[in-house]
């Protein structure tokens, strides 16, 4: 390549930046930046198969690696682009400013294409066409590049680069309105049933050092795209229709209007690894789904299963009977739904593994056979009850003794006690255990009716004790009905981590 060239491509090549981060500057992380509906293209193009061994491979990076993937691609394409709508306009001998207009054009058509919206793509175009005209003659249709024209395209580019940055960082930081699951929300809400729940977990949890009480801080996110679909509140609506007497259409406002409760509910991903941190509790609001079903009238030949459709292109089939218990949930820990965590509706199945409920719900079909849902798809087993487990996520060897800790779960079974083990599996000690979690309630009941015991929630185990060497610590947790979790370890693929958590502590 000799130098004209080498400095035009370069320049074109900005000009591919410019669109991503012009795109960037209207769309901000969602489906209609560039980068994400060119992620989901290629997303969608590639086979289950493939994406089922990344996954597994790849892990939580697998996400974060697909986003870069497409970013580099993306300039490359509209680099690309420009490039040869540049060499286009040379050999046709076209005026410069109508070359630049032609990289412009060319450009957010294209990025139209990819995202179906008008506006990134437009800025994306003209950003992408402000980088090559800023360049000069040279650049565009002369025959010498000058140096200056490189640095002024990538001065322009670097410039909308740094622009994109500070409003992606502010957007991130509260920009947005959508409330996150963190901080303390018991003294934020106006509720006094709600605040009663919230300050009762916070009462039983107990003190650990660097893990969350009973009701999660930062709840974990597990999601099929990078960006979180945006659904309109007013618009949304949730069909329940197959095998039923009457198809039934809900709007948000409908189901707010029904008799509501709030209920703990503890979520683990199948993905989980065995001491990870994809385990979750918080206190939601919503309707319980047999109400609904009851309304839609399902035959007394009980069809087997339900087949449910969510707005990011997700879908799910599992039992009939494990919907009859699940929950649509619009609130959680006294606020509405958070837009991560499946706004405006999500299904919530009591003891099942999180993939099946399912968050930014559309539709259930109640159906005759079984299908396979999303993840089945990809190789995974997903759908049935959690395996039980005690993580050790707490160890403090500050002080004289050694204070060790974590959550333990186990469904709907639930935790009856949690045993550890300081030498290694050889001898075991029960922890002490948190109170458990009040039971579900109807929201228009007095704070004082709080009590009870929640169905599905997990609970907070804490060991003290004195240490001098390195040792192994032990945990398994005890379900209700006495039986021991299962020792035997298995990796959470396909259907979810087993076996006794196990960590050297060395005092
Ligand atoms: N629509 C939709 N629902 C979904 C998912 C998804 O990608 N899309 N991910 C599922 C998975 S794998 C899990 S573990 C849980 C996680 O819920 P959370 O992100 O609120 O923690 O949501 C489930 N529901
Ligand atoms: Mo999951």
């Amino acid at each position: 390549m000799n130098r004209p060239t080498r400095r035009r491509a370069l320049v074109t090549l900005a000009s591919g930046v410019g669109v991503v981060a012009g795109s960037f500057l209207v769309a901000g992380f969602a489906e209609r930046w560039v980068v994400l509906a060119l992620a989901r293209t290629l997303f969608f193009l590639t086979p289950d198969g493939l994406v089922a061994f990344g996954i597994q491979r790849l892990g939580d990076l697998a996400q974060p690696l697909l986003v870069v993937g497409a970013g580099l691609t993306t300039v490359l394409l509209f680099g690309g682009l420009a490039f040869v709508t540049v060499l286009t306009g040379r050999a046709l001998d076209r005026e410069r400013a109508e070359t630049v207009f032609a990289v412009g054009t060319v450009q957010a058509f294209v990025a139209f294409a990819l995202t179906v919206a008008p506006l990134p793509a437009l800025v994306g175009g003209a950003v992408g066409a402000a980088v090559v005209g800023v360049a000069g003659r040279g650049a565009v249709g002369g025959v010498d590049v000058a140096r200056r024209d490189l640095l002024r395209s990538l001065g322009t580019a670097a410039a909308t680069v740094g622009l994109a940055g500070v409003l992606g960082v502010r957007r991130g930081a509260g920009g947005s309105s959508d409330p996150k699951a963190g901080g303390n929300p018991a003294k934020e809400t106006s509720d006094s049933l709600v605040r009663t729940m919230l300050s009762t977990a916070e009462d039983r949890s107990l003190p650990l050092a660097d893990i969350d009480p009973l009701v999660s801080e930062r709840f974990y996110q597990v999601d099929i795209n990078p960006a979180d679909p945006d659904v309109d509140r007013e618009t949304w609506s949730l069909t329940v229709s197959g095998a039923v007497e009457g198809v039934r259409e809900y709007s948000l406002a409908d189901l707010e209007g029904r008799p509501a409760e709030h209920r703990f509910v503890t979520l683990r991903c199948v993905g989980d690894s065995l001491n990870g941190k994809k385990l979750d509790n918080a206190l939601w609001t919503g309707v319980p789904m047999t109400d609904v079903l009851e309304e839609v009238g399902v035959p007394d030949d009980e069809p087997c299963c339900v087949y449910v459709r969510a707005a990011d292109g997700y879908f799910q089939s599992f039992p009939l009977e494990a919907m009859r218990s699940a929950f649509l949930a619009y609130g959680m820990n006294g606020r509405s739904l958070p837009k991560g965590h499946g706004a405006p509706v999500r299904a919530l199945v009591p003891g099942h593994w999180g993939e099946i409920n399912v968050k930014w719900l559309t539709e259930i079909e109640v159906v005759r056979e079984e299908r396979e849902g999303y993840w089945e798809k990809r190789g995974w087993h997903g759908t049935g009850p959690v395996n039980t487990v005690a993580k050790l996520h707490s160890v403090d060897a500050s002080s004289g003794s050694v204070t060790v800790g974590g959550h333990a779960y186990a469904g709907t079974r639930g935790v009856s006690a949690v045993e550890v083990s300081t030498d290694g599996g050889e001898s075991w000690t029960e922890a002490t255990l948190s109170e458990r979690l009040p039971a579900a309630i109807p929201a228009d009941a007095d704070p004082e009716d709080v009590g009870g015991e929640a169905a599905d929630a997990w609970r907070m185990w804490r060991h003290e004790y004195e240490a001098t060497g390195g040792h192994e610590v032990v945990v398994r947790a005890v379900e209700a009905d006495g039986t021991v979790q299962d020792d035997a370890e298995s990796k959470p693929f396909p259907s979810g981590a087993s076996g006794w958590v196990s960590r050297r502590v060395a005092p």
